[in-house]
């Protein structure tokens, strides 16, 4: 017996033309990658917009890198869950389906996602402060890596608070969701912009929005069916119902 809910969105997805599915850290949460705002709101120990910014890494470089040299450790032997390969599985099944992240693991890529904006850049690439160098990898770059071109600092390729999202990245996702008749809103807390707006431009819209959190967020009122549940466990319910 399949749950309604699962029913439902299975019949959503085949009757759509083009599909847009945005995630969060939330996506990634059953991988093993901390999110960040869940339980305290911190994340390993600071307030994300305390130490993810320009300022923060001006006045203590020390501190911003050590946070970042952490996550790209934690994240080396982690690998994607049943939930990135059912979405990866989708785009080969469905004409159109693109995948829109905040997330900076990677992990879509890696479970064979081939259609994705990665709004907020990747943790696995890091680049110069001051020349166009950049390198890709995990690897330990040790305490404070300095660039092998010029000797300037380097710093992860991500983006920070109040810095400007890719430009490629959301031009690409406002066409794509602006092309859309179904979005997936999966693990996100909906607190960070530009990437929430992309989830009230669809609203606007009129697009039938689904939220696949454990938790309700600020935007869940625009989500027609929610699935209260881990999205590994619901990823795979859908496709089994598909
Ligand atoms: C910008 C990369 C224009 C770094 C990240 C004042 C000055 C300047 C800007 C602002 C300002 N006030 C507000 C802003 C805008 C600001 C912003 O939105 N702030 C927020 C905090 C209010 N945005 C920006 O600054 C953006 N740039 O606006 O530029 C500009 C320029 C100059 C001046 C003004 C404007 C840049 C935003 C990008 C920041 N970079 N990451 C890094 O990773 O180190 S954001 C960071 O948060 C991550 O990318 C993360 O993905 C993202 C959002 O969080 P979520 O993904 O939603 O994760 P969260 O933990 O919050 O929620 C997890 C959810 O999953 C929960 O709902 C939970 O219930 C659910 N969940 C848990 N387990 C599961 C699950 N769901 C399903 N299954 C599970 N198993
Ligand atoms: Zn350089």
């Amino acid at each position: 017996m399949i749950p309604s809910t699962y029913a439902t969105v299975a019949q959503h997805l085949r009757e759509s033309k083009s599909i847009v599915v945005t995630t969060g850290a939330g996506m990634s949460a059953e991988s093993g990658v901390p999110t960040f705002r869940d339980e305290t709101g911190l994340w390993m120990g600071y307030r994300p917009e305390e130490v993810a910014t320009p300022t923060a890494f001006a006045r203590d470089p020390n501190l911003v890198w050590s946070f970042y040299r952490k996550r790209r450790a934690d994240l080396a032997p982690i690998q994607p869950h049943v939930g990135h390969r059912v979405l990866a599985g989708w785009q080969q099944r469905f004409e159109d389906l693109t995948i829109i992240t905040q997330n900076v693991d990677g992990l879509h890529e890696r479970a064979g996602a081939t259609r994705v904006f990665e709004l907020h850049g990747r943790l696995d690439l890091t680049r110069c402060t001051a020349c166009n160098h950049q390198q890709q990898g995990l690897d330990d770059l040790g305490a404070l890596p300095t660039c092998p071109n010029c000797g300037a600092l380097l710093r992860p390729a991500v983006v920070w608070f109040e810095e400007m999202l890719p430009e490629a990245a959301i031009v690409g996702s406002s066409e794509a969701i602006d092309r859309c008749d179904l979005l997936l809103v999966i693990g996100t807390s909906n607190r960070v912009y530009p990437a929430a707006a992309l989830v009230e431009q669809a609203a606007l819209r009129g697009v039938p929005i689904i939220e696949i959190n454990p938790k309700p967020t600020p935007l869940s009122n625009l989500a027609g069916v929610a699935l209260r549940e881990p999205c590994g466990r619901a990823l795979a319910g859908i496709d089994a119902a598909l």
